[in-house]
């Protein structure tokens, strides 16, 4: 007889050690322990698809496209490669201040509808937010002062303005609901690109502690003041230097529920490809750290000036990090070379169907997701 069969204490430990080696991980859990029951599949899935491909998003995919507007069914992405993206992003800059359109003049309704018929055909949503300067009245962009973090934190001269801007968007996001009733999972992608200097949360126009309170309050008060459960928090610092740099502003695993960057091609400023695979390894490896999916939240080359710059940039660049998604920012209708994402006569539409059917790197449309919300 084996000598542990005598022993009743060891036994159990032995069996507990043997299930602690063998047991499969635990999947990771949204960071809002009450996050509804398909924002908790979404979160799930998101892991799972990730193993499959890579999910392709564009911004604004469904309200317009090159030289189109407000035409439902259409897609520049669907028009190109015959599917909707896997993401669609969706921008509510203006939202704070009451105004029934976006400052990209788009209807708050209609993304609404738009927003929930994506959830219900099974796709991803994602939700940006180029929100208002609280202390000078300006957009986003305006970094003129360095205090309009600090004035909206607790105590601070614009908290109470702040606190009602957050009240609007909760109300919209209580208003995203899928056909069955319950509300939309959306990934809310607030403060991105804190590491450049265009914006008033930007790294240059507030300290680390800052940036970092901001964050929470904002999911804090979403979540418990205003009972908001439908949301997965996304943090996605423009370029960065190294692993260090990209978490100086992070605001903490019980805060975060993925880990993004953006970042565009800007030909003569750096190298796209090996800056990206650079920054997408440590996205990788603290990803894995974390327990978090990662994805490549925005990115794109204005006016896609390469004929094959899909299979031949885009492509070498994300392959192989087992990316969540990668989005590509929006086709702009009344700004013609506005505009990072395929469309129908463009010089680069074939090579995007080859970069869709690709492969190397499996990139995922909405069609090929298995339901995402169960
Ligand atoms: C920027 C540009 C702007 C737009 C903003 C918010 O990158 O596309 O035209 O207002 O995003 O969508």
């Amino acid at each position: 007889m084996p000598y542990i069969m005598k022993n009743p204490v060891i036994i159990p430990l032995a069996a507990a050690l043997l299930s602690a080696c063998t047991a499969a991980p635990q999947p990771a859990e949204p960071c809002d322990s009450r996050a509804t029951a398909e924002t908790r599949a979404l979160y799930a899935n998101m892991f799972r698809s990730a193993e499959r491909g890579v999910m392709f998003g564009h911004q604004d995919d469904a309200l317009y496209g090159h030289s189109w507007s407000y035409e439902r069914g259409r897609s520049d992405v669907r028009e190109c490669c015959g599917d909707y993206p896997a993401v669609f992003g969706w921008e509510i800059g203006c939202l704070e201040l009451g105004a029934e359109r976006s400052l990209d003049g788009v209807p708050f309704d209609e993304m609404v509808h738009l927003l929930c018929e994506a959830s219900d055909r099974g796709a991803v949503n994602t939700v940006s937010w180029h929100v208002s300067n609280p202390q000078t009245g300006g957009s986003s962009w305006d970094c003129r002062t360095t205090a309009a973090v600090a004035s909206i934190l607790p105590g601070g001269e614009h908290h109470a303005l702040y606190c009602a801007w957050l009240d609007r968007l909760a109300g919209f996001f209580a208003s995203l609901r899928r056909a069955g009733g319950e509300p939309a999972p959306v990934l809310f992608r607030p403060f991105h690109e804190h590491t450049s200097t265009g914006f008033w949360w930007g790294e240059a126009q507030c300290t680390p502690d800052e940036f970092r309170r901001l964050w929470r309050f904002t999911v804090e008060y979403l979540r418990y003041e205003k009972g908001i459960h439908n949301l997965l928090y996304v943090y996605s610092p423009d370029l960065f230097r190294d692993a260090e740099h990209y978490m100086e502003r992070y605001p903490g695993d019980e805060w975060v529920d993925v880990l993004g960057m953006d970042a565009y091609h800007r030909p003569g400023e750096w190298d796209f490809i090996e800056g990206c695979r650079r920054m997408l390894s440590d996205l990788q490896r603290l990803g894995r750290e974390h327990r978090k999916p990662v994805a490549f939240t925005e990115t794109g080359l204005e006016g896609v000036a390469d004929a094959e710059w899909w299979t031949g940039t885009l492509l070498p660049a994300i392959a192989d990090f087992g990316l969540s998604y990668v989005l590509v920012w929006r086709n702009a209708h009344d700004r013609p070379s506005h505009f990072f994402g395929p469309w129908r006569g463009h010089a680069s539409e074939e090579d995007f169907r080859r970069f869709a059917s690709n492969s190397r790197q499996p990139i995922l449309f909405e069609g090929d997701l298995k339901d995402m919300y169960e």
